[in-house]
């Protein structure tokens, strides 16, 4: 018997069990993995807002204003979520409850929220938040006071309008919201950190600082109520945790994308661009979450007694980035006002927004965390992507 003929086929077998038994030991993805890049679609409402990413789960939210739209990582929509009138801001996900949580204002009616999203239920498009009990709101009575405060004391409060003296440190409402470590610490329970809208005003000094309210969200389940928005409730905490102040200069709305990036241990700003010719007014700002509030004077906001300036809790910017030697701001010119999340490993996802109105447009793209100025965020390839995957 020729031996060849007898090894070639066995060869061939223990390759063929070898290769079987390669494949059955190849892993089945655990995780859905994070795209590059995503597409959230076109809608008839205001602008993107905000994002929000469960990187466990595998989806992305978008706030489109007055519409929610959900994503997994593979880019097929899985539900929309519609029919409020407010303004639907930034977001974040909780992966402590599977909850979206995202700010929503009615300045008519002097109303701001939190709003609760169970967002393991949104499986169609087109899902009414009125009727359905997926949408939740919980009442911050705190950011109400600064909003309608009379603080030039004529007697009236003027409302939606940047063009006043009242609003006090020029509060506009709220916009970005971000889970995240008390303020001064790395550890420790989670809060909600819902930011302050602020008006663009040049004629005033006391709308230089952006300021923060943390929330323990742990009773927020006995004062969350479904909205109507016929007669807005008013449920919701007395006071926050805690309320912080940090020195940007005047921006444009305020914070309008908070996000805490828990690889730096640093909470991040994305801003519209101010406009007092005093500040440098850049875009994005970064407060390292270690860095310990300072009972200090807020300055430019005048203390109730007239004398000298309000004190308050304030934090100070991270001391990275571009610098201005004038009022020793710092900070980037990174545009991170429409959706910025940061994921772990250094990795961020930033949306843009385009479209006319009526028809608005949302796309994200996954970048890698740099510092350098000008663009400290740099698009991240396939290999960040098998990194964050390996840790
Ligand atoms: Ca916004
Ligand atoms: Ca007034």
């Amino acid at each position: 018997m020729n031996l060849r003929h007898f090894f070639v086929p066995l060869a061939l077998l223990v390759f063929a069990f070898v290769s079987a038994c390669a494949t059955a030991d190849t892993p089945a993805p655990s995780r859905p993995l994070p795209p590059l890049t995503q597409h959230g679609g076109t809608w008839p409402t205001s602008h993107v807002q905000g994002i929000a990413v469960d990187l466990q789960g595998g989806y992305v939210y978008y706030s489109f204003t007055t519409l929610l739209a959900k994503y997994d990582f593979n880019g097929k929509l899985v539900g929309t979520l519609v029919g409020w009138a407010g303004h639907l801001g930034d977001l974040d996900f909780n992966p402590r409850d599977g909850r979206v949580y995202g700010s929503l204002e009615y300045k008519k009616d002097k109303a701001f929220y939190v709003a609760i999203i169970d967002v393991s239920r949104l499986d169609h498009v087109g899902i009414d938040a009125a009727t359905s009990e997926i949408f939740r709101t919980v009442y911050l009575p705190e950011v109400a006071n600064d909003y309608a405060a009379d603080l030039n004391g004529d007697g009236r409060f003027d409302g939606d309008v940047a063009n006043t003296l009242d609003h006090r440190y020029g509060c506009s409402g709220i916009d970005g919201v971000s889970f995240g470590p008390e303020f001064g610490h790395t550890d420790g329970p989670r809060y909600l950190t819902v930011a302050y809208g602020i008006y663009a005003n040049t004629a005033r000094t006391d709308d230089d600082h952006q300021v923060l309210l943390q929330y323990d969200i742990g009773d927020w389940d006995r004062c969350a109520r479904p909205l109507t928005e016929a007669s807005p409730h008013r449920s919701g905490p007395n006071e926050p945790h805690g309320k912080f102040f940090v020195r940007t200069g005047n921006t444009t709305y305020g914070v309008q994308n908070l996000a805490y990036d828990e690889t730096q241990q640093r909470w991040f700003m994305g801003v519209y661009k101010g406009t007092k010719p005093s500040f440098p007014n850049y875009l994005l700002f970064a407060i390292d979450a270690r860095t310990p509030p300072a009972d200090a004077d807020l300055v430019g906001v005048p203390a109730a007694g007239g004398h000298g300036f309000e004190k308050g809790k304030l934090l100070s910017l991270a001391a990275d980035g571009l610098v201005d030697t004038a009022t020793g701001i710092r900070g980037w010119n990174q545009k991170a006002d429409v959706g910025l999340q940061p994921i772990g490993g250094g990795l961020f996802y930033l949306a843009v927004n385009s479209g006319t109105k009526g028809k608005q447009t949302g796309d994200i793209t996954l970048h890698r965390w740099t510092g350098e100025p000008p663009a400290p965020l740099v698009p991240a390839t396939a290999a960040d992507i098998q990194r964050l995957r390996a840790r």
